[in-house]
């Protein structure tokens, strides 16, 4: 198997011609050289759109509850509340009680009166921000429409879904699953466009947490903090008390400029201290990165029970914006919008004017979002991957030790996804149970090697029990055995000038060519990095990547490629494919380092 060392030291030509002999062709000839630069017809392979179902909730074991009917059931709790507190507001005892908790705690000496123009210009960043940030956030939800409560991603076990149950086929994928949303809701929304979703998502929401350290070092400098925390317990009495006059319709006469009714404190409490830091700390628990490096916190905070918080969090500002704009609308419009828009404290229409400037400001940049992202999808990533990038740098380098689940941990459910392979060449490996595999290895080593299974088979057996993050929301613990990478690289040797690991893979992408996958080589030094034929204890089947498929476990999913019949070392991919590192790099604008 092994290739004399002569034929190595003419080898690092990569890039200007290759020796003749099949160990030295590249597999780059069977990609397509283009990369995407818009979002069109053919999208994803033209993947057809497909709108999943309305929001529902599992009641017991497979009942599931239709999130529509909470419009309805909420109007007639809202009239019956309105009726209740219309009667109860009649008896002594509630008098009594509305008299000793009029609905606002008293502020401590000092506090400050009216807002800053600081104030009113982060509350408009922050709602600018937040429709980015929501409608990218929805667009990544819908790529796998399905939360779930334990570690495991199993079908029939997600608490909630948009998505009609998972078909019995035993080879569906997760991006058959994935749904479409409207262009004016999603961002982008078409069906699959998390790659873009992410970027907005992750690039947005980096300006956002910068908004909202300003805003906490600025409340606590200026004194506002006071106004935003309770500071006694009759904030309870008093917010029931606010409640009751808001539903008898005989609402509070209070005065924001000065002090904020007790039900307001609360929820600005919730939002700006809980809600908001949930949101940081429930996103970093989706991180590969973190998940694999923090084990015991991940075992319980899955990437899956911090999906589904992060979904509850988004539930609460969602909730939260509508309540809130249809309060500041019904309890006198002007003197709100001039309190955060003007800075003043009466009934002009200043406010009122700036309000609508900063709404057609929002407005336009909704409606253009999804069509300008379409238009100029490179310049999106390009933005996105400025902004979040060198967070995303910092958890790469998150090395993660071996050993981290046990075999109880295993899933009984693990997703498919990608496009299978299906042409001759495969089919007829496949037929004979790949007795006519190689492995090719090349590219900048000083010893190209092509590998029999049975040659990998004898190279030193290695396993490990692991989970994998699918880049749309799944994720799942199995257990691999295969080789590892180390082994490979000290069998092949690649030269100094070797910075990029290669693989190639017989199935092609949706796209046309070739999948393949490119990974840093530090990374290939990882000892969880390796080439795996066995998945829980059973040779490698068919729909997970037979005969052979990479495990990298800093990485996301789609990285893992499946069915590989190459690995090439290079300086640079820069010549590889369409360029950007990757398949779904070149097509559907993921980027190359996403470990989180
Ligand atoms: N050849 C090839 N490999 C691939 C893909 C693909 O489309 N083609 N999809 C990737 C993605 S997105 C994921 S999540 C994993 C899924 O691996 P599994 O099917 O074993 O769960 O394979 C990765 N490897
Ligand atoms: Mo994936």
């Amino acid at each position: 198997m092994k290739h004399s060392p002569k034929d190595s030291q003419l080898f690092p030509a990569a890039d200007k011609g290759y020796k003749p002999g099949a160990v030295h062709e590249s597999y780059r000839t069977e990609l397509v050289k283009k990369e995407r630069d818009v979002v069109d017809e053919d999208w994803a392979g033209g993947v057809p759109a497909q709108y999943g179902v309305a929001p529902r909730i599992r009641v017991g074991r497979d009942r599931w509850f239709n999130l529509l009917w909470l419009i309805p059931i909420g109007l007639v709790v809202l009239v019956a509340g309105v009726a209740v507190a219309k009667g109860i507001r009649e008896l002594p005892a509630v008098q009594e009680f509305m008299a000793m908790y009029p609905g606002e705690s008293d502020l401590p000496e000092g506090a400050p009166v009216g807002f800053p123009a600081w104030l009113a210009w982060q509350h408009f960043l922050n709602a600018f921000l937040m429709i980015f940030i929501i409608r990218s956030g929805v667009t990544i939800l819908a790529d796998h429409p399905r939360l779930y409560m334990t570690r495991h991603s199993t079908p029939g076990k997600d608490w909630f879904r948009m998505q009609k149950p998972v078909p019995a086929d035993p080879l569906y994928t997760a991006k058959m699953d994935s749904i479409t949303l409207p262009d004016g809701v999603g961002l982008p929304g078409r069906r699959h466009s998390i790659g873009l979703a992410r970027w907005w998502h992750l690039g947005i929401d980096t300006l956002w947490l910068l908004n909202g350290i300003i805003f906490f070092v600025l409340i606590f400098v200026t004194g506002q903090w006071m106004r935003l925390v309770p500071m006694s317990w009759d904030v309870i009495p008093n917010s029931i008390s606010v409640a009751i006059q808001y539903l008898s319709l005989d609402w509070p006469l209070d005065n924001g400029w000065v002090n904020y009714n007790s039900l307001q404190l609360v929820a600005y409490f919730i939002t700006v201290f809980i809600a908001a830091p949930l949101a940081l700390i429930t996103g970093l628990g989706m991180s590969p990165a973190l998940s694999t490096r923090f084990r015991w916190i991940s075992s319980i905070f899955s990437i899956q029970v911090a999906r589904s918080f992060h979904f509850a969090v988004l539930c609460w500002f969602v909730m939260f914006i509508v309540v809130h704009v249809s309060l500041v609308f019904a309890t006198g419009a002007l003197r709100n919008l001039n309190h955060m828009y003007a800075g003043r404290d009466d009934d002009s229409w200043v406010g009122f004017w700036i309000f609508s400037a900063s709404l057609v400001v929002m407005i336009v940049a909704w409606v253009a979002a999804t069509p300008l992202t379409y238009r100029f999808p490179r310049k999106v990533q390009k933005v996105g991957y400025a902004l979040i990038g060198p967070a995303q740098k910092l958890f790469e380098h998150l090395d993660a030790k071996p050993g981290q689940y046990s075999e109880k941990d295993i899933s009984p459910y693990f997703w498919h996804n990608g496009k299978y392979p299906s042409d001759e060449e495969f089919e007829k490996l496949r037929a004979d149970n790949f007795a006519s595999y190689r492995l090719r290895i090349n590219g900048l080593v000083e010893n190209p090697v092509e590998l029999s299974l049975a040659e990998l088979r004898a190279m030193p057996h290695h396993e490990q029990i692991t989970q994998h993050f699918c880049i749309q929301g799944w994720s799942g613990v199995a257990k691999w055995g295969g080789v590892s990478m180390s082994e490979i690289l000290k069998l092949v040797k690649p030269t100094s000038e070797a910075k990029w690991a290669v693989f190639y893979s017989y199935a092609p992408g949706p796209d046309g060519g070739i999948y393949y996958d490119a990974h840093p080589i530090e990374q290939m030094k990882y000892p969880l990095t390796m080439l795996a034929y066995e998945m829980n204890d059973d040779d490698l089947s068919f729909g997970h990547g037979a005969p052979l498929r990479l495990r990298n476990e800093v990485q996301l999913g789609f990285k893992m490629v499946k069915w590989i019949k190459g690995v090439e070392f290079v300086a640079s991919f820069e010549e590889i494919g369409g360029g950007h590192g990757g398949y779904n790099n070149d097509h559907e604008f993921f980027g190359y380092r996403q470990s989180i």
